[in-house]
């Protein structure tokens, strides 16, 4: 069934939400964009990924012409007007339409369009086996060029980093930053677990501070955790018992192998279990109402 798009204001069908060549979110990569799951017929973490969108639009002086309250409601119409319970909210803004050049001032109208669909990152099968990755050659860019707090469109980095793992023949890539430290995958936040304690990156070393990272934050205290945030090099994930990934797309999915060395014996360990049944207790029990 084609989808109902949120576009300016309006819901309309998949074949009338059009941007205009100019819109420089297509020329510049010039915008920002949000992901969100709903679950059970309720949005998870709602506030929070409005919240984040908001930080990038002011990060990069894009002035929302909508206010928070009216996102998250257009967020929640859009899941409304697809039927949908269960899904992935993809949330875009572009700088909108004008003249060749760099210059976003001279767009004076910025865009907005809601998706409502579904997003798969990796086969059911990895969820139970775990992940296959590879470190990429590709490095995330420095925090002092672009941050990484920036959910913008300018995606290419992570795109090629990618397609990277995908030729190595793993399902996920590792990404290190300008020193060699680790920083996240292409699409999702790290954490390490060795001798009972959980270590992540602190987000500094170039990963997105992640919705989904935040919540394991949350539930390390619940389930009696302790959670560190530390630099890391690919030898503290050679040598760890287990490793999850989290984001929202992801959700939790263990990792199992870091070029072709086994993670712990190579199978998903007993704490990333633990993580991945509560996230999704957690994530099937709260949220925004959709109905
Ligand atoms: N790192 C990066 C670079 C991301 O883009 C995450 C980590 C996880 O953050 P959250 O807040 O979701 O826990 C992200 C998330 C998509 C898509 O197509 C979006 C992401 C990742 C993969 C696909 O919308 N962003």
């Amino acid at each position: 069934m084609a989808h109902k798009i949120w576009l300016d204001g309006q819901i309309v069908d998949e074949s009338e939400a059009k941007l205009s060549v100019f819109d420089h979110g297509v020329l510049y990569g010039d915008g920002i964009f949000e992901g969100i799951r709903f679950y059970n017929g309720r949005v998870f973490r709602l506030e929070e990924h409005i919240e984040r969108l908001f930080d990038s639009a002011k990060a990069i002086l894009l002035k929302m012409p909508w206010t928070l309250e009216e996102v998250c409601q257009a967020t929640v119409d859009t899941c409304k007007a697809n039927g949908l319970t269960d899904g992935y909210v993809r949330l875009v803004i572009t700088r909108g339409t004008g003249p060749l050049g760099l210059n976003p001032h001279q767009c004076p109208t910025p865009s907005m369009f809601i998706i409502a669909s579904g997003i798969t990152l990796y086969p059911e099968e990895c969820y139970t086996n775990g992940l296959e990755v590879v470190t990429c050659s590709t490095r995330r860019p420095a925090p002092a060029a672009l941050s990484p707090q920036v959910k913008s469109l300018n995606y290419l980095n992570n795109v090629m980093a990618k397609v990277e793992a995908i030729k190595a023949g793993a399902q996920e890539g590792l990404m290190l930053n300008e020193q060699g430290y680790v920083a996240e995958c292409t699409g999702d936040n790290i954490f390490v677990i060795k001798r009972g304690v959980i270590t992540t990156p602190p987000v500094s070393d170039g990963s997105l501070d992640g919705i989904t990272r935040q919540v394991i934050f949350q539930l390390a205290e619940t389930l009696g955790y302790t959670l560190q945030e530390k630099t890391m090099t690919r030898y503290d994930l050679y040598t760890a018992d287990e490793v999850f990934l989290t984001g929202t797309a992801a959700e939790v999915i263990p990792m199992v192998k870091l070029d072709e060395r086994e993670i712990g014996d190579g199978t998903p360990g007993e704490i990333s279990k633990k993580f991945i049944t509560a996230f999704r207790e957690l994530a099937n029990s709260e949220g925004t109402e959709i109905a």
